[in-house]
Order: structure tokens, then sequence, then C-alpha cells
């Protein structure tokens, strides 16, 4: 009994522990939260959506990089990966009970991929630097490493003034398994890193935004009503069917979710 009792103190610590370090460097790393048969599921959906799909036309998302967006209408096996209660337990500690899915992107960082350029997810909001508005995620499908381009991170930068930069000797790789899951404040500076290994680096990310701005994927319309009835009820509230509040969000004077399944 006693040992039994042990474990979720023991958990609710470590829980503690991983609010604490996001707060204060703007960042965690969750090792290993997907169990072997979830991960081997989650690259081959990857795979299959990759199929057939070229390389970015530009140099932020990357002339050797492939990305899949609108993900939404199409989450298979990446279900338990976007819905993880380890990322979004961080995420709700940061944001509060009420957010939803910003960009939700497939990325493979193919070899010879450069280094993307450093940038702050929450900066396409005209927002004071110090507002949380986002609290993001970037899951491993394959070991991020020194080589292959793991993310370059800015520990402590989501504290960073308007206008400061981070320096190349400021930038570190996350280096984790695949399987693990980069928690990360959207006022963190951050980039995909140079692939210079010979294999394929891919990712699973997601943002997750404060429910009243508008999110940089719009979901709504690339799922369709028929999607979204189609998704979990967890999903949907993700893709922003949720209202924000009482006068926000709502349709034909209605609950989103009460309009949707009466339509
Ligand atoms: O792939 C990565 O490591 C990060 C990509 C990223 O930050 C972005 O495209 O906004």
């Amino acid at each position: 009994m006693g040992g039994r009792r042990a474990v979720p103190a023991a958990g609710k610590f470590a829980a503690m522990i991983e609010i604490a370090a996001l707060e204060a460097e703007g960042f965690v790393v969750l090792p290993g939260l997907l169990s072997d048969a979830q991960l081997a599921a989650a690259v081959r959906h990857a795979d299959s959506l990759l199929h057939g799909v070229d390389w970015s036309d530009n140099d932020f998302d990357g002339r050797r990089t492939r990305r899949v967006y609108s993900l939404l209408s199409r989450a298979g096996a990446f279900e338990p990966l976007l819905t993880h209660p380890e990322v979004h337990r961080l995420v709700a500690a940061r944001l509060g009970e009420a957010y939803q899915f910003g960009m939700l992107f497939l990325s493979a960082v193919d070899p010879g991929q450069g280094a993307q350029s450093p940038h702050f997810d929450a900066g396409v909001y005209p927002l004071p630097r110090d507002v949380e508005a986002e609290t993001n995620v970037i899951w491993a499908l394959d070991d991020f490493t020194v080589d292959n381009g793991a993310t370059l991170i800015a520990p402590g930068s989501h504290r960073w003034p308007p206008g400061r930069h981070p320096q190349p000797d400021e930038l570190v790789p996350a280096v984790m398994p695949a399987g693990s899951a980069l928690v990360y404040s959207g006022r963190l500076w951050h980039a995909a890193g140079h692939n210079r290994a010979g294999t394929t680096r891919r990712a699973l990310i997601g943002e997750h935004v404060l429910p009243w701005l508008r999110p940089a994927d719009n979901h709504i319309l690339a799922t369709g009503p028929d999607g979204l009835r189609s998704l979990t009820p967890e999903l949907r509230r993700l893709a922003g069917v949720a209202p924000a509040g009482e006068y926000l969000g709502f349709v034909g004077g209605q609950d989103p979710e009460q309009w949707l399944l009466s339509h």
C-alpha cells in the first residue's frame, strides 16, 4: 500500500518540477513519452502523409524540408500525441484550461537542410513580450541529434526584451530520443538545426494558443463541419470549436458544439 501511495506523490512532484522548469527556462524535455507501439504507428502515419510531398518553396519552411499542414482531418496515429495528457498538463499550467491549436504540422527535415532562422512562435501576434500566448510542443519522431538538426533553443530567451535576438553561441540543440516531447514557451527563441546527417529528421509540431487569438492554421475551415463532427470532443475543442467566453465564438446565437451536432 505504502509503495502505491508513493507513486502519485512522486509523479506530482515531478510535474511541479517540469512546470517550474518551463517557467524558468522556457522549455522542458519530456523524454520517452511514447510507447514503442505508439511511436512506430506515428512514424508509419508520418511516412504515409509525406508520400509524394515536395520540399517547401521558401527559406523559412526550408527548401530541403517537407511539411504537411491541416492535420486534424487525418490525425490518425498522431491522436495520442496531439492529446497527450503530460503535454496538456503543462500547457494548461501556462495558459489555463481553455486553449486551442495554433499551427499544427508534420515536418521532415531532409539531409542537407541548413539551419532555420531563429524566431519565436508567438511573434505572429502583436502582443507585449511578457504575455504567454502560446505553449507549444515538438514531438521527436526520430532521435534528435546534433548531426541531424535537433531543434536549436536559446534557454531563458522567453524572458528577453523585445528586439533581443540570439547570438549563435546562445543556441543549444535539444537532443532527445525519438518519442520525446520538447514543450516550450511561444516566446522562446528557437530554430530547426542544420541536418548534416544522411537521414531525415521527422517531427510533429503543435502550437497551443489562447482561445481568443486567431490560430495560425484555420482548422475550422480545413476540417469542415463533417470532419469536425467526426473528431473526438477533445480534438474538436482543440480545433477551436469551443467558445472562448460567453460572447466569444458562438454560432447562430448557440454554443458551437451544440450547433455542430444539431446541423
Ligand atoms: O523543426 C524544428 O525543429 C522547429 C521548426 C520551427 O520552429 C518552425 O518551423 O516554426
